[in-house]
Protein backbone atom coordinates (compact mmCIF):
# COMPACT_ATOMS: atom_id res chain seq x y z
CA UNK A 1 0.00 0.00 0.00
CA UNK A 2 0.98 3.56 -0.99
CA UNK A 3 0.09 6.76 0.44
CA UNK A 4 -0.63 10.24 -1.83
CA UNK A 5 -1.65 13.72 -0.65
CA UNK A 6 -4.26 15.53 -2.75
CA UNK A 7 -5.61 19.06 -1.94
CA UNK A 8 -8.98 19.61 -3.17
CA UNK A 9 -8.49 23.28 -4.32
CA UNK A 10 -10.65 26.40 -3.41
CA UNK A 11 -12.11 25.56 -7.25
CA UNK A 12 -13.12 22.63 -6.58
CA UNK A 13 -15.01 23.42 -3.21
CA UNK A 14 -16.35 26.82 -4.88
CA UNK A 15 -18.05 24.94 -7.50
CA UNK A 16 -19.68 22.69 -5.07
CA UNK A 17 -17.69 19.31 -6.30
CA UNK A 18 -16.00 17.93 -2.94
CA UNK A 19 -18.62 15.28 -3.70
CA UNK A 20 -18.39 14.50 -6.96
CA UNK A 21 -14.19 14.49 -6.87
CA UNK A 22 -14.36 12.73 -3.90
CA UNK A 23 -16.74 9.85 -5.59
CA UNK A 24 -14.27 9.50 -8.96
CA UNK A 25 -11.32 9.10 -6.38
CA UNK A 26 -13.33 6.19 -4.37
CA UNK A 27 -14.55 4.93 -7.32
CA UNK A 28 -10.80 4.29 -8.58
CA UNK A 29 -9.57 2.48 -5.82
CA UNK A 30 -8.55 4.97 -3.22
CA UNK A 31 -9.41 5.24 0.60
CA UNK A 32 -9.86 8.17 2.11
CA UNK A 33 -7.43 8.04 5.19
CA UNK A 34 -7.29 11.71 6.60
CA UNK A 35 -9.42 14.53 5.78
CA UNK A 36 -9.71 18.15 6.59
CA UNK A 37 -11.39 21.58 5.37
CA UNK A 38 -9.29 24.34 5.79
CA UNK A 39 -8.29 27.84 4.53
CA UNK A 40 -5.09 28.38 4.24
CA UNK A 41 -3.50 31.63 4.41
CA UNK A 42 -1.20 32.94 1.84
CA UNK A 43 1.96 32.53 4.30
CA UNK A 44 0.75 28.62 5.19
CA UNK A 45 -0.04 28.32 0.98
CA UNK A 46 3.68 29.70 -0.04
CA UNK A 47 4.51 27.58 2.14
CA UNK A 48 3.03 24.22 0.61
CA UNK A 49 4.52 25.53 -2.48
CA UNK A 50 7.45 26.59 -1.51
CA UNK A 51 9.32 24.63 -4.63
CA UNK A 52 7.83 26.90 -6.71
CA UNK A 53 8.90 30.08 -5.41
CA UNK A 54 11.06 31.48 -8.15
CA UNK A 55 8.45 30.47 -10.83
CA UNK A 56 6.39 33.29 -12.52
CA UNK A 57 3.48 31.94 -11.64
CA UNK A 58 4.15 31.86 -8.03
CA UNK A 59 1.95 34.97 -6.98
CA UNK A 60 -1.15 33.85 -8.68
CA UNK A 61 -0.99 30.04 -6.95
CA UNK A 62 -0.66 31.80 -3.93
CA UNK A 63 -3.91 33.82 -4.16
CA UNK A 64 -5.81 31.51 -5.52
CA UNK A 65 -4.59 28.53 -2.99
CA UNK A 66 -5.45 31.22 -0.08
CA UNK A 67 -8.46 32.22 -2.17
CA UNK A 68 -11.45 29.99 0.05
CA UNK A 69 -11.11 26.90 1.36
CA UNK A 70 -9.55 23.79 0.61
CA UNK A 71 -10.11 19.87 1.34
CA UNK A 72 -6.59 17.99 2.04
CA UNK A 73 -6.53 14.45 2.04
CA UNK A 74 -4.09 11.13 2.29
CA UNK A 75 -5.54 8.78 -0.06
CA UNK A 76 -4.23 5.25 0.20
CA UNK A 77 -4.08 2.50 -2.68
CA UNK A 78 -0.99 0.00 -4.29
CA UNK A 79 0.61 2.69 -6.22
CA UNK A 80 -1.12 5.74 -5.15
CA UNK A 81 1.25 8.36 -6.41
CA UNK A 82 1.23 7.13 -10.33
CA UNK A 83 -2.13 5.34 -10.44
CA UNK A 84 -3.35 8.92 -8.60
CA UNK A 85 -1.79 11.18 -10.94
CA UNK A 86 -3.28 9.70 -13.89
CA UNK A 87 -7.07 9.70 -12.76
CA UNK A 88 -6.23 13.82 -11.93
CA UNK A 89 -4.59 14.37 -15.83
CA UNK A 90 -2.10 16.87 -17.08
CA UNK A 91 -2.00 20.12 -15.03
CA UNK A 92 -3.28 21.83 -17.89
CA UNK A 93 -6.69 20.70 -18.66
CA UNK A 94 -6.14 21.74 -22.07
CA UNK A 95 -3.38 18.88 -22.33
CA UNK A 96 -5.30 16.34 -19.86
CA UNK A 97 -7.02 12.95 -20.85
CA UNK A 98 -10.77 12.67 -21.26
CA UNK A 99 -12.24 11.40 -18.50
CA UNK A 100 -9.35 12.59 -16.09
CA UNK A 101 -10.80 14.93 -12.76
CA UNK A 102 -8.89 18.03 -14.91
CA UNK A 103 -10.58 17.57 -17.57
CA UNK A 104 -14.12 17.33 -16.68
CA UNK A 105 -13.57 20.24 -13.93
CA UNK A 106 -10.87 22.23 -14.44
CA UNK A 107 -10.50 25.73 -16.01
CA UNK A 108 -7.27 26.54 -16.64
CA UNK A 109 -3.49 25.54 -15.88
CA UNK A 110 -3.77 27.34 -12.53
CA UNK A 111 -7.41 26.51 -11.13
CA UNK A 112 -7.05 22.86 -11.68
CA UNK A 113 -8.98 21.12 -9.07
CA UNK A 114 -6.50 19.40 -7.53
CA UNK A 115 -3.01 18.60 -6.24
CA UNK A 116 -1.28 15.22 -6.42
CA UNK A 117 2.07 14.17 -4.43
CA UNK A 118 4.74 13.33 -7.81
CA UNK A 119 6.63 11.21 -5.22
CA UNK A 120 5.96 9.01 -2.15
CA UNK A 121 8.95 10.61 -0.62
CA UNK A 122 7.01 14.19 -1.30
CA UNK A 123 3.24 12.26 -0.39
CA UNK A 124 4.94 11.72 3.64
CA UNK A 125 6.23 15.41 3.44
CA UNK A 126 3.12 16.65 2.33
CA UNK A 127 0.63 14.66 4.75
CA UNK A 128 2.66 16.01 7.75
CA UNK A 129 2.16 19.60 6.67
CA UNK A 130 -1.80 19.00 6.80
CA UNK A 131 -2.40 15.96 9.23
CA UNK A 132 -0.67 15.60 12.94
CA UNK A 133 -0.82 11.51 13.13
CA UNK A 134 -4.17 10.49 15.19
CA UNK A 135 -5.77 12.81 12.12
CA UNK A 136 -4.25 9.39 9.71
CA UNK A 137 -7.01 6.57 10.37
CA UNK A 138 -7.17 3.86 8.28
CA UNK A 139 -10.67 2.24 7.15
CA UNK A 140 -10.20 -1.45 8.06
P1 LIG B 1 1.00 19.60 -10.79
O1 LIG B 1 0.03 20.20 -9.78
O2 LIG B 1 0.27 19.00 -11.97
O3 LIG B 1 2.00 18.68 -10.16
P2 LIG B 1 3.10 21.67 -10.96
O4 LIG B 1 3.90 21.96 -12.17
O5 LIG B 1 3.77 21.02 -9.78
O6 LIG B 1 1.80 20.84 -11.42
O7 LIG B 1 2.48 23.06 -10.49
C1 LIG B 1 1.83 23.19 -9.24
C2 LIG B 1 0.58 24.02 -9.43
O8 LIG B 1 0.95 25.35 -9.80
C3 LIG B 1 -0.36 23.54 -10.53
O9 LIG B 1 -1.21 22.49 -10.14
C4 LIG B 1 -1.11 24.80 -10.85
O10 LIG B 1 -2.16 25.06 -9.90
C5 LIG B 1 -0.04 25.87 -10.69
N1 LIG B 1 0.61 26.17 -11.98
C6 LIG B 1 1.52 25.42 -12.64
N2 LIG B 1 1.89 25.99 -13.80
C7 LIG B 1 1.18 27.15 -13.87
C8 LIG B 1 1.12 28.19 -14.86
O11 LIG B 1 1.80 28.17 -15.89
N3 LIG B 1 0.26 29.22 -14.58
C9 LIG B 1 -0.51 29.28 -13.43
N4 LIG B 1 -0.47 28.32 -12.51
C10 LIG B 1 0.35 27.26 -12.72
Amino acid sequence: MERTLTILKPDCVKKQLIGAVINQIERAGFRVVAMKKIKLSKETAGEFYGVHRERPFFGELVDFMSSGPCVPMILEKENAVADFRTLIGATDPAEAEEGTVRKLHADSKGENIVHGSDSAENAAIEAGFFFAAEEVVRNN
